[in-house]
């Protein structure tokens, strides 16, 4: 089986400091659980970034001074902005990051509620001009599918040659308006993929090391970290990304699956690989 991608998505745009103090707003915030992640074995940290009160922000500026210390401290890291952003923002806005000098990015694939009355809007058009944005600027889309149409969705776009091969997807199971997290939703999903696919998997709340280990035995990757989960085992609190990250170390190797390093995940992923 190809080694393991383990991304962590440190941040998101939900969780907050009443949450869990371990979420990171500032920049120095975001550097230190970048590098928790990293040093415990994530190979991609994916990245949003927030104002130092915490607010939601796709400031193309931010990204950038997020991004370049990051890498100051993590220098062969594959860092995936998000262009999902935040619940209502607009589309100009989520593209922000795009405009950076960046490897990957995400690329929400369809519409779903968000809990309470939230709805995360990508509409087909909007999908095209993200995936026309993001593939014009060289730039490895992760396609974010929540639900079964939402990959339906992929397959259909790919037919018609907005989403490209190869494809790397990941699904994010257990949002409160999406596809559950059940072993039948993510065995559905991944044996709908067409071979030569990658895909990772994000198990939400109580989902994330149940789903991390279907994929370490199925031959996918796994997501983990506070913007999906905040706890590192039921009722306590991860003391950071990093913690989280070492669980899911802990159990691929348990299981005979090595960790992927930065470059290796370049490799299997089609991204340029990394030298300095
Ligand atoms: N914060 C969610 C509304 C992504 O990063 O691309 C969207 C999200 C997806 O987190
Ligand atoms: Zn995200």
């Amino acid at each position: 089986m190809e080694k393991l991608i383990i991304t962590a998505a440190i941040c998101g745009a939900e969780v907050t400091k009443d949450h869990t103090e371990a979420i990171p707003y500032t920049i120095e915030e975001i550097v230190r659980e970048a590098k928790s992640a990293y040093d415990a074995g994530a190979a991609i940290i994916h990245l949003h970034v927030r104002e130092d009160d915490g607010t939601p922000t796709q400031s193309k500026d931010r990204f950038n001074q997020a991004i370049k210390a990051i890498k100051k401290e993590c220098p062969d890291v594959i860092i995936q902005p998000s262009t999902g952003g935040a619940v209502g923002m607009s589309i100009d806005e989520r593209l922000a990051p795009t405009e950076i000098d960046i490897e990957m990015c995400t690329l929400d694939c369809g519409t779903l509620n968000f809990g309470g009355d939230e709805i995360f809007v990508n509409t087909e058009n909007d999908i095209k001009k993200f995936a026309e944005r993001i593939y014009g600027k060289g730039i490895k889309p992760e396609l974010e599918c929540f639900e079964k149409g939402h990959l339906d969705m992929v397959l259909r776009l790919h037919k018609k040659r907005y989403i490209k091969s190869p494809m790397h997807v990941s699904f994010v199971l257990g949002v409160n308006g999406g596809q559950s997290g059940e072993l039948r939703d993510f065995l559905f999903l991944k044996e709908s993929l067409p071979h030569g696919t990658t895909y990772s998997v994000a198990g939400v709340g109580r989902y994330e090391f149940p789903l991390a280990v279907a994929s370490i035995l199925e031959g996918g990757h796994v997501r983990v970290g506070l913007e999906d989960n905040i706890y590192i085992r039921k009722g306590v609190l991860a003391k950071d990304n990093g913690e989280l990250v070492a669980k899911v170390v802990r159990l691929a190797l348990e299981f005979g699956r090595e960790i992927a390093t930065p470059n290796e995940a370049r490799k299997i992923l089609g991204i340029e690989v990394y030298d300095e």
